[in-house]
């Protein structure tokens, strides 16, 4: 497990390393584009790409922009967050947040050429479902999705009410751009239409369990191995998993939603074995 992820983390970094944006490297937006990108980070996203294309039989190349892709994505959603309109936050990934070196104006235009780059990236993908991986990634991201998420937990919540809201806010914030990946790696193998319906299932339940331990860990979480400030939730009365039903019943609900994705990948046997380590890994997770 822990060589595979490796393997999977070293590709997923090297071809970010190897992107190249169009102002060339020494231009401000780039170095901003690369300072968040290259900033570290589980790779989590693009590690699901890789092993969820392998798990069935997929080229693990076919994967790989979509991979670095996603993590694009997934870093311009961490900048425009930090961003003092947003969640106003100083510190992410042990640095200081992209607007705090850049400007605001450039933070802003970072998270935009990321977000922009990354469908670049992805259009030039080989694989005959490239085109349907793409319009998946652009679901999970956008007012469908990630962003659609970022707006109702900007606004409690409303319409929905308990731990629906919660619930809903985690599947679209969070889980969605967890989801993707899964989904996008399986279309660019040769799964089956029900083996991909298997593979949206535990996207769906790794990232509800992923953002109620996120919420756990910003409650009992260390900074210094989190590399960003927390208590903000509590701070801030926000609607959280932990702050409805109490830190104890968050984590049946995280151990529950974990078993329910690794449920999900029985079809694949043994097959499985990285994506199932992965979801019960994510329970001890310190960062
Ligand atoms: C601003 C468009 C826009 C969207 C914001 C994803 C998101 C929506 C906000 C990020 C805030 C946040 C902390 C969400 C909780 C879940 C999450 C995405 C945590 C960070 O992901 P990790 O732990 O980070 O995978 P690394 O650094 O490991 O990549």
């Amino acid at each position: 497990m822990e060589q595979q992820m490796k393997r999977y983390k070293a590709m997923v970094e090297e071809a970010l390393e190897r992107l190249t944006f169009a102002e060339g490297l020494k231009d401000e937006l780039c170095s901003a584009m690369r300072y968040s990108l290259l900033a570290g980070g589980k790779r989590l996203r693009g590690m699901l790409a890789l092993a969820a294309c392998e798990m069935a039989g997929g080229n693990v190349q076919d994967a790989l922009p979509f991979a670095a892709a996603i993590e694009m994505i997934h870093a311009y959603s961490l900048i425009h967050d930090d961003l003092p309109a947003m969640d106003n936050d100083t510190m992410r990934r042990g640095k200081p947040t992209n607007h705090v070196v850049y400007g605001e104006a450039m933070a802003i235009l970072a998270g935009d050429g990321l977000l922009t780059d990354a469908f670049l990236l992805m259009s030039g993908g080989a694989h005959p479902r490239t085109l349907d991986a793409l319009r998946e990634v652009a679901r999970a991201a956008g007012s469908f999705g990630m962003v659609g998420g970022q707006a109702l937990d900007m606004r409690q919540g409303a319409p929905y009410e308990g731990l629906e809201a919660v619930k809903a806010i985690h599947r679209k914030k969070t889980g969605c751009l967890i989801t993707a990946p899964v989904v996008a790696g399986l279309m660019l193998s040769k799964a089956t239409d029900q083996q991909i319906a298997c593979g949206r299932e535990y996207g769906k339940h790794l990232g509800v369990a992923f953002q109620i331990i996120d919420d756990l860990l910003d409650l009992v979480g260390d900074e210094a191995k989190m590399g960003k400030h927390l208590g903000k939730d509590v701070a801030e009365e926000k609607m959280t998993w932990p702050a409805m039903v109490g830190q104890e019943s968050a984590w049946e609900s995280a151990k529950y939603e974990t078993n329910a994705a690794v449920k999900a990948l029985e079809p694949f046997g043994e097959k499985a074995a990285f994506l199932r380590t992965l979801a019960q890994d994510m329970l001890s997770r310190v960062n």
